[in-house]
């Protein structure tokens, strides 16, 4: 463990020998072109892909930058965008002859193969059966229900990829409706930034930059899956790497984009060239041990600053930060045992790494879902922060704190007043440009929401895209309850499992996708979007829609406010919708510091900045510093297990998007064929009496009353830490306590929940 020699990786387990990128995901990209049966223009639309004037990739948020790549895509963009464009059909017929009792019997994967949405549908529950309706008579009919409801008891979800303009009006249309119940997929997600990392800097998001990269000299890496999750972003590490810059990753799992890449766009690369080292150390921290792993190199930090001074930044510590002397007293009382135990990492790997870091000028801490789905994850974003603070790495040029976002839009939603924290939302704005008095009271996070689900205190359910039912916690134990509710409203894309519980009266609404053309009055329309380095990216689509029956998101969501609102003389529904130049112009109003000339901006190559305060190292705290965070315990996970338990991880395929899964292939771990499989370490294997290839189901060990069992799975030896085990995300959720949440943001443990075995 944690060196990153091929030879030392276990022969027995199956592994992934290549490189990222390279042939295989040419040959990754080659096979779903020829199962997916895209329409012909796709690749004229790849071509123009996360390219200034072209649209902007459905997949991952990482940015386009100014000058893009011949092919600015990757693998797992390229297959988002034929997926979108499928030549598939899921229309009327379609639901004809399926009943939903006979869809719940379907595969993820099968639901969304079926094909587009290509009709408005209405629930019809005599038949079972989704059945056309016209736009008109949907919209008549979720106005009329939303008048008759209280608003504090509807919910709208956003999944993070529509556009800024459809966000902006969305949260409006909650607001004038009377609730803040606004919760987004980044609530199962990077809430844990967005409040853990604003409670520290002031800043919810990133403060890195693209050119940020271009001077680092050493890159931090927690968590993210880069080859599979935002394959571009490999572009940007491998020419860091090949600049001097070195990585050190702490990732449970050896994740192939982090050791070796080749970059299939090189010629030379692909054929004579040997692959990049990505990672220069690999450390399989234990789940939930990032806590610990950054104690020990803060505490070897330390000894190297008494052995000789100046190795952190005084001067930074005392102009701009608060706590660093509690901090300091934490650490000391550690002990190594607790440190090696809870990170399940030698003391020898951290010390080597605590002297790299005290010889880089310029440092970048990265980090994705695995620091961020932990019931302490807002503690391990604060660790990071605080090994960042000690050496003045956060606001100046090549250093900082950088989360890679989710869905390509996610964190620009949030930019534009999608959240349930009334304080984050620009209330006394709106009140001025809209004249309303909007509702002042904290809306409902996913988890909250799925609570009032259960509790029957959540009444109706709006979905602008995602699969809400199905990627949060306790998926199973809510399913049912889903269904009473007195609306549910889904618009998407294709079909998936949360549009299979519908509510009393269900509408199920088909809009665009991204790269299709969206024609309104007043011509083709342009959207756009925010990146996971705050930049804001304008986009336009080109292709052909899938169905003359679709709208788009904008005009869906105008459609529903107009027909559940009185009318109001500032609110111009249909105008927005014939000119989404106009929504901008309200988006400049409403934030002017950030998205002023917005329109005359949205096409800046690379995208336009919005700014960052803690980049400036203006700290937006309660404190006016940036505060070093004291942990209490050393490990992220809500307890220590007892002796027969394992920390369940939960995985995403390098085949799959969230609950989008689009085959069966883990090519960057070396898996394929199949998805209901537990992997686990051969060591862990033989002492649980186990063999491979034996089926098992897991039970979650949280006793709360509800008992959780998992589907049978396959074991299936794998390069794990011991004293965990991994399973595919979506269909484990059943088993993720709705209870297992990071304390301070609400965003589920997905990383971090004790199970068992049972043969
Ligand atoms: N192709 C594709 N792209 C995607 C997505 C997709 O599903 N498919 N999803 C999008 C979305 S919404 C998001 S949020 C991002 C998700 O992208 P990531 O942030 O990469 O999220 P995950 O794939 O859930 O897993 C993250 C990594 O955390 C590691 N890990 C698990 N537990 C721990 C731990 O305790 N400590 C540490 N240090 N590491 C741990 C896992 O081994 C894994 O490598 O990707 C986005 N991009
Ligand atoms: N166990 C476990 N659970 C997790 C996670 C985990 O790591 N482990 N990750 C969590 C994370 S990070 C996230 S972000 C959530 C994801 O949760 P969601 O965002 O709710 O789910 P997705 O799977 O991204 O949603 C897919 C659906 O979106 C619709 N769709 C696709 N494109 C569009 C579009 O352009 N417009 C509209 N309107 N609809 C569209 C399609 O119908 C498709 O079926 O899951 C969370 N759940
Ligand atoms: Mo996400």
């Amino acid at each position: 463990m944690g060196d990153n020699d091929e030879s030392s990786q276990r022969q027995d387990t199956p592994y992934y020998e290549g490189s990222a990128g390279g042939w295989g995901s040419v040959g990754s990209v080659s096979s779903i072109l020829s199962t997916e049966r895209p329409d012909p223009g796709v690749i004229q639309t790849l071509w123009r892909q996360n390219k200034p004037k072209g649209h902007m990739c459905t997949s991952c948020a990482w940015t386009k930058p100014p000058e893009p790549h011949l092919f600015e895509f990757c693998e797992n963009g390229a297959k988002a965008t034929i997926w979108d464009l499928t030549q598939d059909r899921c229309g009327p017929e379609f639901f004809a002859n399926h009943s939903l009792a006979e869809l719940k019997g379907w595969s993820d994967h099968a639901l969304e193969k079926v094909g587009r949405l290509t009709h408005p549908l209405r629930y019809d529950r005599e038949t079972d059966r989704y059945v056309p309706c016209t736009w008109e008579q949907a919209f008549a009919a979720i106005g009329s229900s939303l008048k008759s409801l209280n608003p504090k008891s509807v919910v709208f979800y956003a999944s993070g990829r529509a556009s800024l303009e459809t966000s902006y009006l969305y949260a409006l249309f909650a607001r004038l409706y009377g609730h803040n119940n606004l919760p987004d997929s980044s609530n199962m997600c990077h809430e844990t930034t967005s409040v853990g990392l604003k409670k520290v800097t002031g800043s919810p998001v990133g403060t890195c930059i693209l050119s940020d990269f271009d001077h680092c000299d050493l890159i931090l890496f927690f968590g993210q899956n880069t080859g599979s999750n935002s394959p571009r972003f490999l572009h940007t590490l491998q020419k860091a790497v090949e600049r001097g810059c070195r990585i050190v990753t702490f990732n449970p799992v050896r994740e192939a984009g982090l050791i070796k890449f080749v970059n299939p766009q090189n010629p030379l690369q692909m054929t004579l060239q040997p692959a990049t080292e990505i990672s220069q150390i690999y450390l399989q921290v234990r789940p939930g041990g990032d806590v610990a792993a950054m104690a020990g190199v803060v505490k070897r930090l330390l000894e190297i600053e008494a052995e000789n001074s100046g190795v952190l930044d005084h001067d930074f510590i005392r102009q701009h930060t608060q706590g660093f002397e509690n901090f300091i007293s934490r650490i000391q009382l550690a002990s190594w045992e607790e440190i090696e135990e809870n990170a399940g990492l030698s003391r020898a790997s951290l010390e080597e790494v605590a002297e790299i870091y005290a010889n880089a000028r310029c440092v970048i801490g990265i980090y994705g879902m695995g620091l961020t789905q932990h019931v302490h994850g807002s503690v391990s974003i604060g660790m990071l922060v605080n090994l960042l603070l000690l050496r003045g790495n956060i606001g100046r040029e090549g250093a900082g704190i950088s989360p890679i976002r989710g869905h390509s839009n996610v964190q620009g939603q949030r930019s534009v007043g999608i959240t349930e924290k009334p304080e984050l939302a620009p209330l006394d704005k709106l009140k001025e440009l809209f004249g309303f008095e909007p509702p002042r009271e904290k809306g409902r996070t996913t988890v909250e929401v799925v609570e009032g689900v259960i509790d029957g205190s959540v009444k109706a359910f709006i979905g602008l895209g995602g699969n809400f039912a199905h990627a949060i916690s306790d998926s199973g134990r809510a399913e049912p309850a889903w269904e009473r509710l007195d609306l549910t409203v889904q618009i998407a894309t294709r079909l998936n499992r949360t549009h299979l519980h519908p509510g009393k009266a269900a509408f199920l609404l088909p809009c665009l996708v991204r790269a299709e053309e969206d024609r309104q009055a007043t011509g083709p329309q342009a959207v756009s979007i925010e990146c996971s380095l705050s930049h804001v990216h304008g986009s336009l689509g080109e292709r052909p829609p899938a169905s003359p029956d679709l709208r788009s998101e904008v005009a869906i969501v105008a459609g529903m406010a107009k027909a559940a609102l009185p009318d109001n003389p500032h609110v111009h529904w249909d105008d927005w919708t014939g000119d989404y130049g106009l929504i901008r112009d309200l988006i400049a109003k409403t934030y002017p510091e950030e998205f002023h000339d917005f329109n005359a901006r949205m096409f800046t190559p690379g995208g336009f900045y919005r700014g960052n305060a803690a980049r400036r190292r203006e700290w937006k705290t309660e404190s006016g510093k940036a505060d070093f965070t004291t942990p209490e315990s050393l490990s992220s996970l809500k307890g220590p297990l007892k002796t027969d338990e394992l920390t369940l991880i939960t995985l995403r395929s390098n085949d799959q998007f969230n609950t989008t899964i689009y085959g069966f292939s883990d090519r960057l771990r070396g898996l394929k064929g199949q998805r209901d499989i537990l992997l686990i370490s051969p060591e862990e294997i033989a002492d649980a009496g186990l063999v491979e290839g034996q089926i098992v189901r897991i039970v979650c060990a949280v006793e709360d009353g509800h008992r959780r069992v998992s589907q049978p799975l396959t074991v299936t030896a794998y390069d794990l830490p011991r004293g965990c085990v991994a399973a595919y995300y979506p269909e484990i959720n059943p088993l993720i306590p709705l209870s297992y949440h990071d304390i301070l943001s609400k965003t589920p443990a997905y990383k971090g929940v004790p199970v068992r075995i049972v043969a």
